[in-house]
């Protein structure tokens, strides 16, 4: 599908009647809204870019700065960033865009379907082009596949469609939302390997105890397959963020200092946000042979505390 489809055009062809609309979302970006009887949701086509998760009788689960942009070649601030082919500021290039070009890019929309359960599933593509290949000298293509439930499932597959081994990284930017940082504390990472981005990448092992927010909190945690729990007090929720294909996981909150300095968020929204980010970053890259597909999935859901 090309993508100067119209979100008019779109909605004709992927339309569920009740459940599934397509139209022009903020910036007057193409945007899928999801109204399921277990959850709702929004994914714009930019990006592929899952802003909105509310499961039925829930609160939002995703935080949305109230000062992202929503503009072509912009990121989004909040919701789930998708971050390919490089995480964090390009080593070798420092004038490419940070993490790399997924997140900026209009996805295509492969399918969207209404599953017996009351589930809905949206597959969203994206395939290597001129304009990627520029930046990064491999042929690739990109499916995203969203399952909106009474939780969130999204899997990044990724196929190498090169004659050549490829490396990447990647990563789900899961901006989830608290009730208040301060009163937030995080599980499942206890005792593991960590590269400290706010310690000028120092690397150390996290402690055996909940991980707690007392200031700006960078890290990327190493080789851990781990389910991660967000123990939202302030919201009297447990959030929890299982994964699969994953070996990294990366927690994040920019505190005072750095919301301040970020002109699309707010400079009160920090207490409100945290993010654990599925990923394949620093030391657990990719490795991916030609014609070979992988896949990364995280599994977001919502229980009483
Ligand atoms: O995942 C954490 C991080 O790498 C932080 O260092 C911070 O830069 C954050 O991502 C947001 O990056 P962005 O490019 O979306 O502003």
């Amino acid at each position: 599908m090309a993508h100067t489809d119209s979100g008019m055009e779109l909605h004709d062809r992927f339309a569920i009647p009740g459940v599934l609309r397509i139209g022009a979302g903020n910036g007057e970006l193409p945007c899928i809204t999801v109204t399921a009887e277990p959850a709702s949701a929004e994914i714009y086509l930019h990006g592929a870019h899952v802003t909105h998760f509310q499961p039925r009788g829930s609160t939002p689960l995703l935080f949305m700065s109230k000062s992202s942009q929503f503009a072509p070649g912009k990121p989004i601030r909040g919701g789930i960033p998708l971050i390919f082919p490089w995480f964090g500021a390009r080593a070798s290039d420092k004038t490419s865009p940070a993490h790399g070009f997924a997140r900026l890019m209009p996805w295509d929309i492969e399918s969207a379907d209404l599953r017996a359960d009351g589930s809905v599933r949206v597959v969203l593509t994206l395939a290597s082009d001129d304009a990627t290949l520029a930046q990064w000298p491999h042929a690739f293509s990109l499916r995203l596949i969203v399952i909106v439930a009474s939780f969130l499932d999204i899997t990044l597959e990724i196929r190498n469609r090169s004659a050549q081994e490829m490396q990447f990284e990647e990563a789900m930017h899961t901006y989830l939302k608290v009730g208040n940082i301060r009163q937030t504390t995080v599980e499942g990472l206890a005792d593991v390997e960590l590269v400290d981005k706010v310690a000028a990448g120092e690397r150390r092992k996290e402690s055996s105890e909940p991980i707690r927010f007392l200031g700006e909190t960078d890290r990327v945690y190493l080789h851990t397959t781990s389910a991660t729990t967000v123990r939202d007090v302030a919201n009297s929720r447990l959030i929890t963020v299982e994964k699969e294909g994953s070996d990294a996981t990366v927690v994040w909150n920019p505190w005072i200092a750095k919301a301040k300095a970020m002109a699309d968020f707010g400079d009160e929204e920090w207490p409100d946000m945290l993010c654990i980010e599925s990923a394949n970053a620093l030391d657990c890259v990719v490795t991916l042979a030609p014609s070979a597909t992988h896949r990364m999935r995280a599994k977001i859901s919502v229980a009483p505390l």
